[in-house]
């Protein structure tokens, strides 16, 4: 714990010192506000794209005006499995958001969950996170910016802190499109507007904070679902000029997307009409990285495979169908946000699910099996990692000693923005509350009370875990040791006073 303490002092000694430095900065506003106005002015004399700063002025009317909702809750993945995480809009993935370049764009972000979330918008060239970021329950907040530069980017939540990275692991996050001024090269040799347009986004699902901070996605999906086009496939007329939007937001996997039997006419890296490259088999993704990719269908009706060639995502559920059909229904435009679904259609669907992956608390045990151990077993360890216990439900016997270790290195700052976490009983024979724990620290606890343990993360209370304690078989095997001995005593004392008191009986002549 002194570790945290040394943290606190940093932490303060630094915000007096912000305090002092902003200070001073007033008494400059004036010269720094000559200063933007000079630096707005010199970027719109050049050739190149302005950032995206707007002064956030009530009398500036946006071109076009944005709002996502953010909070936790469930998104069916299909297959039968339900995912408990962070969702916008209540979906996995959020809106697909499409704006065109120079757009003055108003974005609104509303907390509609328990605990903070906020936005990160990668399509701005300015703060974001200032004005969007760590937004508490039930608060609202805005910004304006330009939309100054064309492609395909993603948005996803910021509350600050450790919980930037925890809310994308777990589901918050977007596509938005800015569209060029410019036409994209097959637009211009065609002359004419995508038949099939495709807003395409890849992401990953992960069953426990320990798989999503080792990168091992249980799922890899496009746009919210697990084989959602090979379901339902998307159609073309042979001939017709197909456009995708693509974008993998991984969070932690490289992608290369590829169509079987397709060649690419012209793609662009990350949606920049600028950079076009001609041909081409795949284009590969890291996180956060999209291309723009054009191409004509070829003659050849039939179905052409999409997927991620890196095929353990395919395999995944990170592949689809692009058929062509001479009778397919265009000009068709897909869009990038998770399916939708009326509440009793939702409700029907949870009523048949047969997995649920939550990775802050045991899932279905066929996901999240309790880990048992045996009566030998006195010391066993569950690590904290990734917003996560592991394993998040384990069995030991009476007497065990639990040893609680944050493996979370993120541990600055305070609640859900850090990674500092505890194990606190809420429901349990015997309460336990371990303090708060900063990275690699860890808290120790024997449970000899048998039972079920039921502990969460104070400052993080949607992480729970169980540990379940046994009666110590080996002790009762004892016990009933004991208990056989003392009857065999028992009955041998009785014997040997009847035997002694009917010889006294003969000697007496009672007995003939
Ligand atoms: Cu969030």
């Amino acid at each position: 714990m002194k570790t945290l303490q040394i943290k606190k002092i940093i932490y303060l000694t630094v915000s007096v010192f912000m305090f002092f430095s902003l200070t001073n900065l007033k008494a400059q506003n004036k010269t720094n506000d000559t200063k933007f106005i000079e630096v707005i002015n010199r970027d719109n004399g050049l050739s190149i794209p302005t950032s995206s700063f707007v002064p956030q002025n009530e009398n500036i009317k946006p071109d076009v005006s944005v709002t996502i909702e953010l909070s936790e809750g469930e998104a069916y993945l299909g297959a039968g499995v339900m995912f408990k995480g962070f969702v916008i809009d209540g979906n996995i993935p959020g809106p697909n958001i499409v704006v065109n370049e120079g757009d003055i764009v108003e974005f609104i972000v509303v907390n509609k969950g328990t605990i903070p979330h906020g936005a990160s918008i990668h399509s701005a060239s300015t703060q974001t996170s200032k004005y969007l970021g760590k937004i508490y329950a039930g608060e609202t907040k805005s910004m304006l910016f330009k939309a100054s530069r064309p492609g395909v980017y993603m948005y996803h939540c910021a509350p600050g802190g450790h919980g930037i990275p925890m809310h994308i692991l777990f589901g918050q996050y977007g596509m938005m499109t800015v569209k060029p001024k410019k036409q994209y090269k097959l637009e211009q040799l065609l002359n004419k507007k995508p038949d099939v347009e495709i807003y395409l986004l890849q992401h990953e699902i992960y069953s426990s904070g320990k798989d999503a901070i080792d990168g091992n996605p249980i799922y890899t999906l496009w746009n919210g679902k697990l084989f959602r086009y090979v379901e339902q496939p998307i159609k073309a007329k042979p001939g017709d000029y197909v456009r995708i939007n693509y974008l993998n937001v991984g969070p932690n996997k490289v992608s290369t997307f590829h169509i079987v039997g397709i060649m690419w006419d012209f793609v662009y890296w990350q949606g920049n009409p600028d950079l076009p490259q001609a041909g081409g088999q795949t284009v590969t993704s890291g996180p956060s990285d999209s291309w723009v990719i054009e191409f004509r269908m070829p003659p050849d009706e039939g179905a052409y495979t999409m997927l991620d060639h890196a095929v353990s995502a395919a395999d995944r559920g990170a592949i689809g169908l692009l058929m062509c059909d001479k009778n397919a229904q265009t000009p068709v435009v897909v869009t990038s946000e998770g399916p939708k679904y009326e509440k009793k259609e939702f409700d029907e669907i949870k009523s048949k699910i047969i997995r649920v992956v939550a990775p802050f608390e045991p899932g279905t045990p066929d996901i999240d099996p309790v880990v048992e151990y045996g009566p030998e077993v006195k010391d066993v360890m569950v690590k904290i990692i990734g917003n996560s216990f592991f394993p998040k439900s384990i069995k030991v016997h009476q007497g065990t000693t639990v040893t609680f270790q944050n493996e979370d290195v993120f541990t600055y700052m305070e609640g859900e923005f850090s990674g500092i976490h505890t194990a606190t009983t809420y429901d349990a024979p015997a309460p336990f509350n371990s303090p708060l724990l900063g990275h690699a620290e860890s808290f120790k606890v024997k449970l000899d009370k048998t039972g079920a343990y039921n502990y969460l993360c104070a400052p993080h209370i949607y992480m729970k875990g169980v540990v379940t304690v046994v009666a110590d078989e080996s002790s009762s095997g004892a016990g009933m040791l004991w208990i056989i001995v003392l009857v065999a005593v028992a009955i041998l004392l009785i014997v040997f006073i009847l035997l002694k008191v009917n010889s006294i009986k003969k000697k007496v002549g009672v007995v003939n």
